[in-house]
């Protein structure tokens, strides 16, 4: 069930959990301000967050903040071939990409890419199921409803949790008869995606429910969620409350967690795991 395999991976995350660092190659991204949005600086960025520890590095170049304006398939191109080319060859950290284009998708696996990141769980570009059949690469299905522009527009749910997890159990279905099979497949509540703060801590509190259908993402990092909650705007004020929210999802069942900030929130994960500890059998093998 925690079994994540792609490509020649096979990633038993039964213990020990993934961390995908974010590397935005966006000049109106919310959460870095776009300050890597040229491609040496955005590659620097990327080895920085290897040497902090990150698995997978996701590289965007659309930004799928609330209200975000869709970005042409030409630029989205223009701005993460180049990365994405310079990290694979000087990494071996998986790469993703984080799109909701197939073309993108296409192209940045060429480049190296092992993952596809799609926010709207392969359904916006009809050519997207396709690619991910014929390809075996690994793929995150995010849930959330309308579109970036439209998302946050009275989001409503009779229950939040019990939607997100017949919606994953449906993709996974459709997804399977589209010719991927389920073992590829990483799945995420999509925190902030057509969700009001209340939605976004009820998900939180009930994740152990979304967690054992396969792997669980978590994205929560920096969000305005974190905000709302402690009162504050300020960037700099949402690195410990995310450092929590990992450990707080590690416990829940989530495995991989999306994070700007590497280092501490790999920190919490493993301090997580030493206390969930390991079940007697798998560390008797170990010894
Ligand atoms: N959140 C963002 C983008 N991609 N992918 C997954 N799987 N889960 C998420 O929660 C998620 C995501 C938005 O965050 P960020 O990348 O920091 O900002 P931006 O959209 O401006 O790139």
């Amino acid at each position: 069930m925690h079994r994540w395999r792609f490509g020649n991976h096979d990633l038993d995350l039964t213990h020990r959990g993934l961390i995908m660092g974010i590397v935005n190659v966006t000049p109106d991204s919310f959460s870095d301000g776009g300050r890597f949005n040229d491609t040496g600086r955005a590659v620097e960025h990327a080895l920085q967050l290897v040497a902090e520890g990150a698995d997978i590095l996701d590289i965007g170049g659309e930004s799928t903040r609330p209200g975000a304006e869709p970005v042409e398939e030409a630029e989205e191109l223009r701005r993460v071939l180049p990365v994405i080319r310079a990290v694979r060859s000087a990494t071996q950290a998986l790469i993703s990409i984080d799109t909701m284009k197939a073309a993108v998708a296409r192209a940045a696996i060429d480049a190296g890419a092992d993952i596809i990141n799609d926010v709207t769980g392969l359904r916006a570009d009809a050519a997207m199921p396709r690619l991910a059949a014929q390809t075996n690469v690994g793929i995150v299905v995010m849930h959330m409803t309308g579109t970036p522009q439209t998302m946050q527009v009275n989001p409503q749910y009779a229950d939040v949790v019990a939607e997100v997890r017949a919606y994953f159990e449906k993709r996974l279905q459709l997804m399977e008869h589209e010719g991927i099979a389920p073992e590829r497949v990483v799945l995420d509540p999509g925190f902030g995606f057509a969700k009001t703060l209340e939605h976004n801590l009820t998900l939180l509190r009930e994740l152990t429910q979304l967690s054992t259908l396969r792997p669980l993402l978590i994205g929560i990092s920096r969000k305005s969620t974190i905000a709302k909650v402690i009162g504050s705007d300020a960037m700099d004020d949402r690195y410990w409350p995310t450092v929590a929210l990992t450990a707080h999802a590690r416990e829940h069942g989530a495995r991989i967690v999306r994070v700007h900030d590497v280092r501490p929130n790999r920190e919490a994960l493993r301090m997580m795991e030493a206390v969930l500890g390991t079940p007697r059998e798998a560390s008797a093998s170990n010894v």
